[in-house]
């Protein structure tokens, strides 16, 4: 068996439009829903939704089947953490609250096996390398490794650039929740302030030739970020999808 290509990795390095959605129902069962809806990708988010690597891993054995790219999302920089997701399968990790070069390092350090990195090694007994099945998996897994920081924090603008500089990390994604947090707009992700800081992070990331990415849910402003520099663009989350659709239902068979 040949090493598995990361076609997200690719589709990123092109800077192709890519339309995705959050996952946090943790659940394998409308994962795989999910996967037949047509979305380029999906993430499943470890950070805030009940995940840990048992539930991952059959959310991408749920997907694997179907032509949509996965990314999982660690709920924080746990080298540990980042290696049980990596065995498991995930080839592409979006990791939040990346501040400074130094944390992105870490972070390429955690993905990677040595000498570039400190991944532990056991390719003859993790799903990712096919329990042992895919021989050159140690020796290729680092290149098909896909990580992007999130930037969603004042400090992690003030350090983009020193960020996107750092080898390894191949693209940067805009969370306007906690930027609006962090810029004092807590719960106002749409503030007129928050849209010019995401409106420039997102030309700045995408001058470096590396991707950019952005929750966005308004079309509108979807469209204004891609021409800002977005590829690839979460429109939404499962949770908001299924309240939203049962409260119209319920509401819509109720008497006036
Ligand atoms: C945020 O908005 O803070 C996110 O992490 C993703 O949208
Ligand atoms: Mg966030």
């Amino acid at each position: 068996m040949d090493m598995p290509r990361n076609v997200f990795k690719q589709l990123l390095q092109q800077q192709r439009l890519q339309i995705g959605l959050f996952v946090g129902l943790a659940n394998a069962y409308s994962m795989e829903i999910l996967a037949t809806a047509g979305f380029d990708w999906l993430l499943i988010d470890g950070e805030h939704a009940p995940n840990n690597p048992a539930t991952v891993l059959s959310q991408l054995q749920a997907a694997a089947a179907y032509p949509v790219q996965l990314a999982v999302r660690p709920v924080n920089h746990d080298a540990a953490l980042i290696k049980q997701y990596l065995d498991i399968g995930a080839q592409t990790l979006l990791v939040p609250m990346v501040e400074t070069a130094a944390e992105a390092t870490a972070l390429v350090r955690a993905v990677r096996y040595p000498p570039q990195g400190i991944r532990g090694v056991a390719a003859s007994v993790v799903r990712a390398a096919h329990w042992g099945g895919i021989k050159d998996y140690a020796r290729r897994a680092n290149e098909e490794i896909c990580l992007i920081v999130q930037i969603e924090s004042r400090q992690g603008l003030a350090n983009l650039d020193a960020i996107m500089t750092v080898e390894g990390v191949d693209a940067a994604f805009i969370g306007p929740a906690d930027l609006a947090a962090s810029m004092g707009y807590l719960g106002e992700s749409g503030h007129a302030e928050v849209i010019v800081a995401t409106e420039a992070a997102l030309t700045r990331i995408a001058a470096t030739g590396k991707a950019a990415g952005v929750f966005v849910t308004d079309p509108l402003l979807a469209r204004h970020y891609r021409n800002c520099g977005a590829s690839f663009i979460a429109v939404g989350g499962d949770t908001s999808l299924l309240r939203n659709a049962a409260l119209k239902l319920a509401s819509s068979f109720r008497e006036r």
